[in-house]
């Protein structure tokens, strides 16, 4: 009898040390509570009926592969056959929104718009009326890495006739399923796409080409959202009535010392050329002057005879500035930064131009991937300056979770979520932030890119064994559910 008071008041006075510090006021009624995949980390079906070969296709068919364990997303988690079972997790979840991606080469097998693969059509149009059915607001990611291998034999985002290419397949699904789809994000992450496929070469297409191709990329794809938005906002804003946004993902990046300028400024400009280089633009019309200026000094002083980072005319810029109906935010971790003590004068792309030093300290707790710490207070951080930067936008936190080893005792991940949910809401209680719902990456464990699957983000657990890929939920779920129940992030909140 005794003892097992001792451990209730244990238990209790845990709750009480892990809850105090975590915000307790309840969330808006409008605040919207989502989960996110893409296409390729789950839907495999990779040639099924008539669809296209991606890039991620090319990539992960190498021999030998580049991808741990050789993985592939041939299959993934079977997403193209068990929608409706993924869409029954959502509906137990209680979710308002499903953020997924639409694969191009699905619906337009070689990328461009000629040739309609109409069962790819019938797949996405199940899905929707699905989600549909069950309350479920869609939010569509129009491309989430996954190139037409047939643009990419164009030279894929280094061609900047892809702005009229993507902007046709745009069109093509505000036609097809914008009836339905209130929310459309045109790029996930493009800094991925374009420092680690066409910059490091590390994701596919596996492009080795830091600061030339990797800064054409960027370009092309901040001109390639602006046309998608202009073609939604002139044929479509008037009858469908929804939003156009980007998904911009950035760690938050510490002043080493919070009292030295210079640490300061590093982590303006590091937060300028992760961030900045794709909202600034489209929120005001140019690259930020930071990255102009580090940009064109260094390619001068490398020997070019002008900035390897291209120009806007004065018409892109018009074009460019105002398209973000509602920015999306992923958010992870963090970095310390100070200044390089030596810039490598050589060096060549986002990683070097910039001229600064980050790194994780040890003692920031460790998760299984590499570039990962936990590191709460950095997201409200983060969100906070994306405030301050560009004029308290309409957020959505587009992306946020943790991975581990696969257990569906999860209590890392609910502790996870607990804390950066906290951060972000903090943040906007005290800054009046105008973030309208938070989205936890993700749904499933999936093919999570290099790692293959052996890095799981999922709330729900995925037998990658067994062809039924049986989904079984982790604690994360019962911890989920009742945070979109109450609208709390602790035990009860105060109003
Ligand atoms: C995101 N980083 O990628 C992607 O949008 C998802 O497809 C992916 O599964 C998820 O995060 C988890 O990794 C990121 O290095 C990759 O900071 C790398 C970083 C951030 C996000």
């Amino acid at each position: 009898m005794y003892p097992l008071i001792l451990l209730v008041i244990g238990c209790l006075l845990n709750t009480i040390k892990a809850d105090n510090h975590l915000n307790n006021m309840t969330f808006p009624d409008t605040f919207m509570f989502g989960c996110a995949t893409a296409a390729y980390q789950i839907e495999g079906g990779w040639n099924a009926n008539g669809k296209g070969e991606s890039i991620w296709d090319r990539f992960t068919h190498q021999v030998p592969s580049p991808i741990k364990n050789n993985d592939t997303g041939d299959v993934a988690c079977d997403s193209y056959h068990k929608y409706k079972e993924d869409v029954a997790l959502l509906v137990d979840l209680g979710v308002t929104h499903y953020r997924f991606s639409i694969s191009w080469s699905r619906i337009l097998p070689t990328g461009l718009i000629n040739e309609i693969n109409l069962d790819g059509v019938d797949y996405y149009r199940a899905l929707i009326h699905e989600l549909k059915e069950n309350n479920i607001e869609p939010f569509v990611t129009l491309f989430h890495y996954d190139t037409p291998q047939g643009i990419e034999d164009l030279g894929g985002w280094r061609n900047s006739f892809i702005e009229t290419w993507f902007s046709d397949y745009a069109r093509l699904c505000f036609e097809l399923f914008g009836d339905d789809v209130k929310y459309w994000m045109t790029f996930n992450e493009a800094k991925q796409t374009c420092v680690l496929g066409y910059g490091t070469g590390v994701y596919a297409p596996g492009v080795k080409s830091p600061g030339v191709a990797e800064y054409m990329c960027i370009h092309n794809v901040l001109k390639a959202h602006a046309a998608a938005w202009h073609v939604y906002n002139d044929e479509f804003r008037a009858t469908q009535k929804g939003q156009v946004g980007i998904v911009i993902d950035s760690s938050w990046f510490q002043p080493e010392n919070e009292s030295l300028q210079a640490d300061i400024d590093a982590s303006e400009t590091l937060l300028q050329f992760t961030f900045g280089i794709f909202a600034t633009p489209l929120y005001m019309g140019d690259y930020p002057d930071i990255v102009k200026e580090n940009v064109e000094r260094r390619s001068l002083a490398q020997g070019y005879l002008r900035s390897r980072l291209p120009e806007f005319t004065e018409e892109e810029k018009i074009k460019l500035k105002g398209t973000v109906d509602l920015l999306g935010v992923n958010t992870y971790t963090s970095s310390m930064v100070r200044p390089l003590d030596v810039p490598d004068p050589e060096g060549k792309g986002l990683n070097s131009d910039c001229e600064v030093y980050q790194y994780q300290p040890d003692d920031w707790e460790k998760t299984d991937d590499v570039w990962m710490r936990v590191t709460p207070w950095g997201s409200g951080e983060l969100v906070k300056w994306i405030a301050r930067t560009y004029g308290n936008p309409p957020m959505i936190i587009t992306e946020n979770g943790r991975s581990d080893t696969g257990t569906l005792d999860d209590d890392a991940r609910i502790t996870f979520l607990m804390e950066y949910i906290s951060s972000i809401k903090n943040a906007m209680d005290d800054n009046n932030l105008d973030i309208r719902g938070y989205t936890v990456w993700s749904l499933l464990d999936n093919f999570e890119w290099l790692f293959g699957y052996s890095s799981k983000f999922g709330l729900y657990q995925v037998d990658f064994d067994s062809p039924d890929r049986t989904r079984t939920p982790k604690k994360s779920v019962e911890y989920y559910k009742k945070l979109i129940r109450t609208r709390c992030i602790v035990d009860s909140c105060v109003n």
